[in-house]
């Protein structure tokens, strides 16, 4: 998707999407994966001290009146979709949440992002990063739901840089994994600023994950200029091989289509990347144990036999 400005209201956006599930319909997709809060402008650029003040950014129910046309359409066409948005619980709470919606218009799930980038105080930069204070982790980790008949696991932008998002959804059986997104080029605090280095790291994120834990990837972001930020782009569909067989090719509104068959990641999963026989679980205690790089196991080899 190309950028969402400010004051585009919901239903502006809205008519945007229709317009991309009709395409992909017409094409034949039964499943189309749209951005991370693709309702609005990428609001954690902005430090709003009081964070009542954010509070139009956010949806309280799904569907909206404004959202309803977008899951009526849908079902209408037969077609799934997974919507990336900003979700305010009936008490109050907030989470940066994705929706998935089944071809019967049934909700199959959600997901709230549980890899919240950036910080909780205003910085001073151009651009700020504030998910980790506008959103709180989410606590049902992730997801793997059925869509259009496959097993899809769930998760939102930085997710795909981890590798324990790919192999958890894997290891619940997912065929695929659905990452909408926003990743802006420059300013973002520890990450390169050049826009080649950016698309270089999302790609070597979403290939890696696809390709050692034998799924499909599908991932959607956001593009071009939102309120003078940009945005990386560079939505693609990537096989269990690891190979990008469908990219973005501009900076606007755009269709991304790739054909899933289960063929492709059978070889991997019957030799190479079969979990039940190659797995070691016993040695990888310290991957839950410990959050932080830590002190090194030191061995020692006395009584090594
Ligand atoms: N919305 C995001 O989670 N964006 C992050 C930041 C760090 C750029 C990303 O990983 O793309």
């Amino acid at each position: 998707m190309g950028g969402v400005q400010p004051a585009e209201s919901r239903t502006s956006v809205v008519g945007r999407l229709l317009v991309l599930l009709e395409r992909a319909a017409s094409r034949g997709c039964r499943l189309v994966v749209f951005p991370e809060l693709t309702l609005t402008t990428f609001f954690p650029r902005y430090w709003l001290p009081r964070l009542d003040d954010a509070d139009g950014f956010y949806e309280r129910e799904m569907p909206s009146p404004e959202t309803a046309p977008l899951f009526d359409r849908a079902r209408e066409l037969g077609v799934g979709f997974v919507l990336g948005y900003a979700e305010m619980t009936p008490a109050g709470r907030r989470f940066n949440t994705v929706i998935a919606v089944d071809t019967d218009g049934s909700i199959a799930g959600y997901y709230r992002k549980v890899h919240l980038p950036g910080h909780v105080e205003e910085r001073q930069l151009a651009h700020q990063h504030l998910e980790k204070y506008y959103f709180e982790v989410g606590e049902e980790g992730f997801p793997v739901v059925e869509l259009a008949g496959l097993k899809v696991g769930l998760a939102t932008c930085n997710d795909r840089r981890w590798a324990e998002t790919y192999r958890v959804l894997a290891l619940q059986g997912a065929d695929l994994v659905a990452i909408g997104y926003n990743t802006p080029v420059g300013g973002v605090p520890g990450m390169a600023p050049e826009p080649h280095r950016m698309m270089e790291e999302h790609l070597l994120s979403v290939r890696a994950g696809a390709y050692q834990n034998s799924l499909w990837v599908l991932a959607a972001g956001k593009s071009g200029f939102e309120d003078g930020q940009r945005l990386i782009g560079g939505s693609c569909v990537v096989t269990p091989g690891g190979d990008v067989v469908s990219v973005a090719a501009g900076d606007g509104d755009e269709l991304v289509v790739g054909t899933y068959d289960p063929r492709v990641a059978e070889p991997y999963r019957a030799e190479l990347f079969n979990f039940a026989l190659h797995r070691r679980p016993e040695h990888y205690g310290l991957i839950v144990e410990r959050t932080g790089h830590g002190e090194p196991v030191v061995e020692t080899l006395a009584g090594r036999s």
